[in-house]
């Protein structure tokens, strides 16, 4: 590959980086994506953080092109902040979209490894901690069993393939991302990671799994809370008595002769 092919290599990749108070981690976790996926489009999703994450990010995207930011009115959860990140990017044009945590949890090192199937079929690629050589660093008991638990129920529950179902770190083709039905989503809050993977398998995406090392962050507060759990499992179960009361999703994804 020539250097200016190499430095263009990931155009129409669009990476989603929601953000609330991450103040010390945006600039060089912004930094570290761009080296990661050279020509890659970074969209800061900022839900007015207290400690100036917003601010920061402007300062970035002033001096490089390929950041912008989507500042939005308060905090409203994950869930909506992707939504609309999403919608932003897609209409921008992107050809896959990437979301990650802004915390240094998703290392940047994985992501050529976390697009890669996606130019060999796959609708949409789980950056997985549950599969042969992922797993967590630094969590302790507790957090293990409630996450493993909880993507454990969800397969179960929903009958889905994938071992990770709760993690937030995952590569989308455009057409896998246009099939999700938005306003099925019930949650805006962490279960939104389980309910996108869901959508996209009932609409027939070609799902795979790559491992990942998750770590824990290392800076800035921990939005973890009981509810969450209550939420996720009270959810999970509302997806499948709804498809049993045969009132589940409906959208296909559109397939066509060409590659997207
Ligand atoms: N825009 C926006 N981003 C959010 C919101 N809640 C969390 N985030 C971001 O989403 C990502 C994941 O949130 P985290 O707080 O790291 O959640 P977690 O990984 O489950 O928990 P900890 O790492 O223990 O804090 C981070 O980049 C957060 O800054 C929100 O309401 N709005
Ligand atoms: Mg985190």
């Amino acid at each position: 590959m020539t250097e200016q092919a190499e430095a263009l290599r990931y155009a129409g990749t669009w990476v989603v980086l929601p953000t609330y108070d991450e103040a010390e981690n945006i600039e060089g976790i912004a930094a570290a994506i761009l080296d990661a996926l050279p020509g890659c489009d970074l969209l800061v999703v900022d839900d007015s953080s207290p400690d100036g994450t917003g601010d920061i990010a402007d300062r970035l995207a002033a001096s490089e092109p390929r950041i912008s930011v989507l500042h939005r009115a308060g905090k409203e959860g994950l869930g909506k902040a992707y939504i609309d990140g999403f919608r932003t990017a897609l209409e921008a044009g992107a050809r896959q979209i990437v979301q990650m945590d802004a915390d240094w949890s998703h290392s940047p090192d994985y992501l050529p490894g976390l697009v890669a199937p996606l130019e060999h079929g796959a609708d949409l690629v789980i950056g997985s901690r549950y599969t042969r050589g992922g797993g967590v660093r630094d969590w302790g008991l507790l957090r293990r069993v409630v996450s493993r638990g909880g993507s454990l129920f969800a397969r179960v529950v929903l009958r889905l393939g994938p071992h990770d179902l709760t993690g937030g770190f995952k590569a989308w083709r455009r057409k896998a991302l246009e099939a999700v039905e938005w306003d099925r989503v019930h949650s805006g809050g962490y279960v939104f990671q389980i309910e996108t993977t869901y959508l996209a398998t009932r609409a027939g995406a070609v799902v795979t799994e790559v491992p990942i090392v998750f770590k824990d962050r290392e800076v800035g507060t921990s939005k973890m809370s009981k509810s969450i759990i209550g939420e996720a499992l009270a959810v999970v179960l509302q997806l499948r008595w709804e498809e049993l009361r045969g009132r589940g999703p409906t959208a296909v994804i559109a397939r066509d002769a060409g590659t997207d």
